[in-house]
């Protein structure tokens, strides 16, 4: 399997920030525009970097005050739209907080209709991609405004014609505590919401057994430390398990945070080898310097696995996306017709 098989791979991406996913290019564009100090490529871990939470934190506090009005939150939902259908993902999932900025003018409700009319701009030119969108609660946030988020998903999954589908949890693993949250996600599931919550990012087994007992959530972003070697514990593993709440994961950045000391370390290796359904995923490809097509390719060189295994892992993704079976179906007829061409030439 050579880069050219990762790249032709049709791919789903399920956890991606859409401020995280920022390219050089466009960040260069933006910055090119402003009297900012910020150089793009301090925006971003360059390759072989790694950084404590902290740091990385503290790039999305800078990203975010160089994407602070709606002309920039357009460009970087059209871009990162554009660059993963560049790279045959033909389905994805964006999630992203909304955010107020006064001194732009820009408000949470003005945030959520720029990205949902870029999504919606990118539609019209009939990119080969399905893009779904939900909403971020952060872990410094309040339970008000998380509230605030997703009476803004109900409002705006009927204005968009169902292309926000959920509501993600997500922000510093090490601040907060996501139990004051329940009300929130529970509002969520009422209304038919989907949810997808990154859980033990760092270990955190009291915080993690409380939100999968009480919320059962759709998908878990990151679950790097649900395993009693990582901090987790046995009833955790249980519960995800028999469960089956798919996981989310992402190689690079659980690297690059430190948060997993080698790919060889890698959680993938235990849930995989359970199959347990595993969807490899980018979190941020514009500050980790990643993208989907190397994500498969690390996962294949780490794992040792065949050209059948990736082109299955891949395809079971499909499984754990937050749209109805007629999409589902679209998605696998889709990768029907192209495996043929792809298996066979590689
Ligand atoms: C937890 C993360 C994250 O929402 O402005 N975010 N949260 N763990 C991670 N692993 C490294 N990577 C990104 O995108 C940036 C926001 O996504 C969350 C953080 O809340 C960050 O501020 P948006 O589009």
């Amino acid at each position: 399997m050579d880069a050219d098989f990762f790249r032709k791979l049709p791919k789903v991406e399920l956890h991606a920030h859409i401020n995280g996913s920022i390219s050089v290019s466009t960040m260069s564009q933006l910055v090119a525009g402003m009297s900012t100090s910020y150089n793009p490529d301090s925006l971003k871990f360059k390759k072989g970097e790694t950084g404590t939470l902290k740091e990385v934190f503290k790039l999305f506090r800078q990203i975010h005050d160089v994407i602070n009005n709606e002309k920039a939150v357009y460009k970087v939902t059209y871009d990162v739209i554009h660059e993963f259908a560049e790279e045959n993902v033909k389905y994805i999932e964006l999630r992203t907080t909304p955010r107020e900025e006064p001194s732009t003018g820009m408000t949470t409700i003005s945030y959520v209709e720029t990205v949902l009319r870029a999504i919606d701009d990118c539609a019209k030119e009939n990119l080969d991609i399905i893009v779904k969108l939900l909403l971020a609660v952060d872990r410094r946030q309040s339970l008000q405004v998380a509230m605030d988020t997703v009476q803004l998903a109900v409002k705006y999954r009927e204005k968009s014609n169902g292309v926000i589908v959920g509501i993600d949890l997500s922000g510093d693993p090490k601040v907060g505590n996501a139990d004051i949250f329940i009300p929130a996600f529970k509002e969520a599931q009422k209304h038919g919401l989907k949810l997808a919550l990154h859980l033990a990012e760092v270990p955190a087994p009291e915080e993690t057994i409380t939100l999968l007992r009480e919320i059962i959530p759709d998908r878990i972003g990151h679950g790097t430390c649900l395993q009693p070697d990582a901090g987790g514990t046995k009833d955790i593993v249980e519960f995800v398990e028999s469960h089956r709440i798919p996981l989310e994961l992402c190689l690079s950045s659980n690297i690059i945070n430190m948060t997993v000391p080698g790919y060889d370390n890698h959680h993938f290796k235990f849930w995989y080898d359970l199959e347990h359904p595993c969807i490899i995923c980018t979190d941020d490809k514009g500050v980790f310097s990643t993208s989907i097509t190397e994500e498969y390719s690390i996962a294949a060189d780490t794992f040792q696995l065949s050209s059948d295994q990736v082109w299955q892992l891949s395809y079971n993704s499909i499984d754990s996306i937050f749209s109805d079976e007629t999409t589902k179906q679209l998605l696998r007829e889709k990768w029907k017709t192209l495996k043929e061409n792809l298996l066979l030439k590689s």
